[in-house]
């Protein structure tokens, strides 16, 4: 089963939850160790990505051993073209879709697409959007910020995105981020979307999962939690059981 069709038959029965690993906030061991508590804690899948300091080798050796110690599928959030690689067994194609930056929106991608296609290798249509504080990605992805609770304009890009063809919209906060993206948006988009929403950044707790679940969303990401959490598996299971 593909990794996105195995997501949408996940949802038919419950909401998702997804661990994002960034390689470069620890050594490879670590990455694998975090993937292997995540997978206890109940984690659906695990996302590999974010900063922009990675490159193809550290994304092949942490994937390595996120996969010696899991069996979750892992998928590709690409901060940047260099961090591809066959290991995985997917990779969000994403635009994102409220940059000034063309580069961010379609110029990484079509520069990848031939090597994409030569891997074989899943993608998964995405459409990325930033909204306030958005923190690094914000800033470096040259972001025009969305507020956190402006749902009118949160539904436009997000109907844009369905309307485009993409099969997933995520709802960014930024990484570490002291709030997360309003209620209100989530229940505005669900209204009309009818693609899966994704919520990440700045959720640290099972009231925060809990609530951004019960406004809708599907999937909930967190990564900064198992970077900071002295127990993983702990944190994870809180918020896991909580959606
Ligand atoms: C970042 O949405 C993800 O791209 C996760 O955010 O690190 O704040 O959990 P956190």
């Amino acid at each position: 089963m593909t990794v996105y069709n195995d997501i949408i038959e996940k949802l038919k029965r419950k909401k998702i939850h997804m661990t994002l690993i960034d390689p470069a906030s620890q050594d490879i061991e670590s990455s694998g160790r975090i993937a292997e508590a995540a997978e206890r804690a109940g984690t659906d899948f695990i996302m590999i990505g974010g900063s922009t300091r990675i490159n193809s080798e550290l994304m092949d050796k942490t994937i390595g051993a996120i996969k010696s110690k899991t069996s979750l599928k892992t998928i590709i959030f690409p901060g940047s073209p260099e961090m591809i690689s066959p290991r995985a067994d997917a990779i969000y194609y994403m635009s994102l879709m409220n940059s000034r930056n063309i580069d961010f929106i379609i110029g990484h991608q079509v520069k990848t697409s031939l090597f994409l296609r030569q891997l074989a290798i899943e993608t998964i249509p995405m459409a990325y959007l930033i909204f306030e504080p958005g923190m690094t990605v914000g800033r470096v992805g040259e972001a025009n910020l969305i507020k956190r609770d402006d749902p009118d304009t949160a539904l436009l890009y997000a109907l844009a995105a369905e309307t485009f063809g993409m099969k997933l919209v995520y709802l960014e906060s930024g990484s570490g981020s002291p709030t997360y993206v309003s209620e209100n948006v989530i229940k505005k988009i669900k209204e009309y979307v009818k693609i899966p929403v994704i919520v990440g950044g700045g959720i640290r707790d099972k009231n925060a999962a809990e609530k951004l679940a019960a406004a809708g969303a599907d999937i909930i990401v967190t990564g900064t939690i198992v970077e900071r959490s002295r127990n993983v598996y702990e944190a994870l299971q809180e918020i896991i059981s909580s959606i």
